[in-house]
C-alpha cells in the first residue's frame, strides 16, 4: 500500500519535473520517501476580525475572501474569531491564536493590526500573518497590502462635490460636505480624508469639508447626532468612515432629505435614494488571492513584504450599479465617469508608497 503510494507520487513527480532521470532519483531518495509517508496536512486558516463582522463591509469581505480560498483547498479549514471592539484586548487575542500553533495562516484587516502581528511573530516565530488594508514592510512572518485610499476618498469626494454644487432636491447653496469618522488613525488622516478633500475641491472649488469623530465603531446613535450637527451647519452630503456606526449617518441624512456617500462595499441598499455613490474595495478578491498564494508553494517569499494596490490594479473602484447613482442627472454622471475612467486607466494617479 505504502509502496504504491510512493510510486504514484513518484510518477507525479516525474511528470512535473523537466529531467526524468533526476525526478526518478529524487523519488528513490530518503527525502522523497519521507514526504510520501507524511503527506502535508490540509492547511488551517484563522481569520482575526478586529471588531465584529456584521455592519462592516470591509470585514464581511475579509471573511468572504478567506472562505472562498479555503473552500477551494481540499480538506482545508477556517476559523473566524471576532475580537470585538475593545482594542486593548486585541494583542492578547491575536497572540493566543499564534500561540495555539494550530494555524498555518492568520488573516486579518486594518492598519493597526501589523504591529500586533509583529509582536506575536516575535514570540511565536512559526506563526504566519496576512493583513489587508495595512502596510508594514520588513516584519518577519507578516505580509501586508495597503489600498490606495487616497484614490478611494478622491472618488466619493468628487461625487460629493458634484452633489453639493447640484440642484438636487436635498442639496443647498452652502458648499459643504461632511465626514463622520469612528476614530482618527493614520490611513484616515494621510489618505482617506485628504483624498476626499481633493476630489471635493476639484468638483466644487472652494467647498469646505467638516468632520466629526464618534469615538468608536458601533454607536450609530452618536454617529446620527454628529451627522445632524453637520447638516445643521450646511453639509448636504456626508461620508461615514465608522463601520457599523455609519448606518446612523445614513439614517440621519435620510430623515433630513440629504445625502450620503459610502465606502468599502455596496451601500446603496442601506437607504435607497440617500446613498448616492459607493467607492468600493475588492477586499474579498485580494484576500482570496493572497490566502491561496500564501498557502501554495513559494508563498513563504511574500512574508516581510508590503504592497500597495489601487484603482489601476482594480482593487479600489466605484460601484456604478446602484439605482440612486443611475438616477443622477446625466451631466453629473458623465462628469463623474470621466474621472473614474481616468483613475481606472492610470491616466490620473495618486501614487502612495506607504504610510
Ligand atoms: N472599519 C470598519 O468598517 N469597521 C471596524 O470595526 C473598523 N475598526 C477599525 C479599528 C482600527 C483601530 C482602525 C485603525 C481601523 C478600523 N476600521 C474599521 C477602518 C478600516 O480599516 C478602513 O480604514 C475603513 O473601513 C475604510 O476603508
Amino acid at each position: 500500500m505504502i509502496g504504491s503510494l510512493i510510486s504514484s507520487r513518484a510518477a507525479r513527480l516525474r511528470l512535473a519535473a523537466p529531467a526524468l532521470a533526476l525526478a526518478a532519483a529524487a523519488a528513490l531518495s530518503g527525502c522523497a520517501r519521507k514526504a510520501a509517508e507524511a503527506p502535508a496536512e490540509p492547511p488551517k486558516v484563522a481569520v482575526f476580525v478586529p471588531g465584529l463582522v456584521s455592519g462592516s463591509p470591509i470585514y464581511e469581505q475579509l471573511v468572504a475572501g478567506a472562505e472562498k480560498a479555503v473552500a477551494e483547498i481540499p480538506g482545508a479549514s477556517l476559523k473566524v474569531v471576532e475580537a470585538g471592539f475593545n482594542q486593548a484586548e486585541w494583542q492578547d487575542k491575536l497572540s493566543a491564536l499564534a500561540a495555539s500553533g494550530e494555524f498555518d495562516l492568520i488573516v486579518s484587516s486594518n492598519p493597526s493590526i501589523p504591529e500586533l502581528c509583529k509582536k506575536a511573530a516575535a514570540d511565536f516565530p512559526k506563526a504566519r500573518f496576512f493583513v489587508a488594508d495595512a502596510w508594514l514592510p520588513g516584519a518577519a512572518g507578516v505580509h501586508t497590502v495597503l489600498y490606495n485610499q487616497y484614490e478611494q476618498g478622491y472618488l466619493v469626494g468628487y461625487l460629493a462635490g458634484l452633489v453639493t454644487t447640484s440642484s438636487l432636491p436635498g442639496a443647498n447653496p452652502a458648499l459643504k460636505a461632511g465626514l463622520v469618522v469612528a476614530q482618527r488613525y493614520p490611513t484616515l488622516d494621510l489618505l482617506i480624508e485628504p483624498g476626499f478633500a481633493k476630489g471635493l475641491s476639484e468638483a466644487a472649488p472652494g467647498a469646505v469639508l467638516e468632520s466629526r469623530t464618534v469615538g468608536n465603531w458601533f454607536d450609530a446613535n452618536k454617529a446620527a447626532e454628529l451627522a445632524s450637527s453637520l447638516m445643521d451647519s450646511g453639509a448636504d452630503v456626508i461620508l461615514p468612515i465608522a463601520g457599523g456606526a455609519g448606518q446612523g449617518v445614513v439614517s440621519a441624512a435620510k430623515a433630513r432629505g440629504r445625502y450620503a456617500v459610502w465606502f468599502d462595499g455596496d451601500g446603496y441598499g442601506v437607504a435607497p435614494g440617500t446613498v448616492l455613490g459607493c467607492a468600493v474595495l475588492r477586499q474579498d478578491r485580494l484576500v482570496y488571492e493572497k490566502v491561496k498564494a500564501l498557502l501554495s508553494k513559494g508563498g513563504e517569499s511574500l512574508y516581510g513584504k508590503a504592497e500597495v494596490v489601487g484603482a489601476k490594479e482594480g482593487y479600489v473602484d466605484f460601484d456604478e450599479s446602484g439605482e440612486a447613482y443611475k438616477a443622477l442627472p446625466a451631466a453629473m454622471r458623465d462628469s463623474f465617469s470621466a474621472v473614474l475612467a481616468r483613475l481606472r486607466s492610470g491616466a490620473t494617479a495618486f501614487p502612495v508608497s506607504g504610510l
